[in-house]
């Protein structure tokens, strides 16, 4: 049988909740091939409060990767953690090369329990060289601000203005993840095609245990995508699949709770409502 191929340019998350390791899960759980190319290592020290490193990879190691990757005929590309400019520049190359539609930028700023942002700059150069290439954007609403240049949305209202800012940068689609932060009875994403804006609403799960959720999130629409779902259904899918990964979080130790990436296929499908606003 044939599979379906999907790239990840993105970190190694070594507590394997998040990052490249997040995206293998998914995509494994989605029924395509996983391949990676690996832009920086991610490591947490436990003598230290689980305190992050990141460790760039030389460039012309990210490049050997992406050339390994591409010369297999790609389905879908997805991207995650870019540390630097370079690799940034380097990842929009890759799309160009891949000549593909499905394309999810998803634009990780900064880790969970984590404040300091990997390096301003970044933002401008997401902005030049992926935002444009992206069949959707996948902004958590710190990130969302940060490209719309606003301040981090609070409300549907706002998610709904960002949302607009970022279609109009050039990424076909835009899925601003408010998840629970928002003042609102339900964990909620707001979906946008550059016509309609569609609220994605399932329970909020009571667990602090989501390490990874945005990365998952992302590549479960990635998959999507390269299985030859329409943009809706792969983010509708998307929500059942990473509500049901947060339903099932996990406590990997005393610092971190990754959720649990085959827990849809193993337990249950959660409700997602759906709602043009
Ligand atoms: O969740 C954001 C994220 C993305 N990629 C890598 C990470 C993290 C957070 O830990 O380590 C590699």
């Amino acid at each position: 049988m044939e599979l379906k191929k999907t790239l990840t340019i993105a970190g190694s998350d070594t507590s394997g909740g998040a990052g490249i390791q997040a995206d293998l899960k998914t995509f494994q759980e989605h029924g395509t091939y996983g391949m990676t190319a690996i832009t920086v290592v991610v490591t947490m020290d436990p003598d230290n409060n689980w305190a992050h490193n990141v460790y760039s990879l030389p460039i012309d190691v990210v490049k050997a990767q992406v050339k390994t990757a591409l010369s297999t005929g790609i389905d879908a590309i997805k991207t995650g953690m870019l540390s630097t400019e370079e690799i940034i520049r380097t990842a929009g190359e890759a799309i160009d090369e891949s000549g593909l539609d499905h394309v999810v930028i998803d634009p990780v700023m900064v880790c969970k329990g984590e404040d300091e942002v990997l390096n301003p700059g970044n933002t401008d150069a997401m902005i030049r060289y992926l935002v444009p290439k992206a069949e959707i954007v996948t902004p958590n609403l710190f990130e969302a601000g940060q490209l719309a240049s606003m301040k981090t949305p609070k409300t549907i209202d706002e998610m709904k203005q960002a949302a607009q800012k970022i279609h109009a940068l050039g990424s076909r689609n835009v899925v601003i993840k408010g998840g629970k932060q928002l003042d609102h009875p339900a964990a909620v994403d707001l979906f946008y095609d550059g016509e309609t804006f569609t609220l994605l609403e399932a329970e909020k799960a009571d667990t602090h245990y989501n390490h990874g959720a945005g990365c998952t999130f992302a590549a479960a629409i990635t998959a999507n995508l390269a299985n030859g779902m329409q943009i809706k259904d792969a983010v509708v899918e998307a929500k059942q699949f990473v509500t049901s990964a947060i339903t099932h979080g996990w406590k990997l130790n005393d610092y971190v709770g990754p959720v649990m990436h085959g827990a849809k296929s193993q337990f249950d499908t959660p409700q997602v409502k759906i709602t043009e606003v």
